[in-house]
């Protein structure tokens, strides 16, 4: 090679390479600039928490919602699996945005970026699994049928309650791996059923197909229900309305719709 030619493809090589690491600086801020981002249509929260999140105690026993939901899946589902992820976000949120706000405004503000791949999913199993132990109750005060207003607007906008429950059943059994199916109350104040892959829920604004607020909603998750249905999801679905807390959907339909 003669020595312009070396000179010139030396210096070509150059402003290459040069050119290919401006770019990947670049591409690392642009990364770096959509960590711990918020969603730009809320402002900061000003409650701020103090205190690291922890599980909440069951208000029923580990064997108070069989024969629909066995114990021992009961004990590991809330013992081990909840427990993982309140650990693993108070491990996630430190030094970031998030650090210390509360669970609803980490829920809300959550985005799809890598870097907030850990929280979003530990944030959303923390919010999701407090929520499902509320809304069921054992089953001699539970199942049946909801009651009060809320029963009116099922009735107004699926038809009957046992359409809701063929709709939320299909979206249930629908799931491809691991999720949840919802019944939501939406901006319109309207109920929709919805489904979240993973542990995302309807109030991750930035990432949700469907915003909303639920008042039920159903792990279906193979831990959920592995040890006692095996792979027949569809017989775990069934089982859970007997185990469903109405009062309690109820009043969450009620703060939707007036809160
Ligand atoms: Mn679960």
């Amino acid at each position: 090679m003669e020595k312009r030619t070396f000179l010139k493809t030396s210096l070509l090589l150059g402003v290459a390479a040069a050119t290919s690491s401006f770019l990947e600086s670049c591409k690392n801020a642009a990364k770096s600039a959509t960590s711990g981002t918020v969603a730009p249509t809320l402002p900061p929260p000003k409650l701020r928490r103090t205190t690291p999140f922890e599980l909440p105690k069951l208000t029923y026993d580990t064997a108070a919602l069989e024969p629909h939901i066995d114990k021992m899946t009961m004990e590991i589902h809330h013992g081990r699996h909840h427990q993982a992820y309140v650990n693993n976000l108070n491990d996630a949120v430190k030094n970031t945005v998030y650090a210390d706000y509360e669970l609803d405004d980490i829920v809300a503000r959550v985005t799809t970026s890598d870097a907030d791949k850990k929280i979003r999913n530990n944030a959303g199993g923390h919010w999701n699994h407090t929520f499902f132990w509320q809304i069921m109750t054992p089953p001699a005060g539970g199942g049946g049928a909801p009651g009060g207003q809320l029963a009116t607007a099922i009735n107004a906008q699926f038809g009957s309650f046992d359409k809701l429950k063929e709709d939320f059943n299909n979206a249930a059994k629908g799931v491809f791996g691991s999720g949840w199916a919802w019944l939501c109350v939406g901006k319109d104040k309207g109920l929709f059923v919805s489904t979240t892959p993973n542990q995302d829920n309807p109030l991750m604004l930035t990432i949700t197909k469907q915003v909303g607020t639920p008042i039920l909603g159903l792990d279906v998750w193979e831990h959920a229900y592995y040890l006692k249905y095996q792979n027949k999801r569809p017989d775990y679905v069934t089982a859970f309305w007997n185990v469903i807390n109405w009062k309690e959907v109820e009043l969450r339909y009620e703060k939707a719709l007036f809160g």
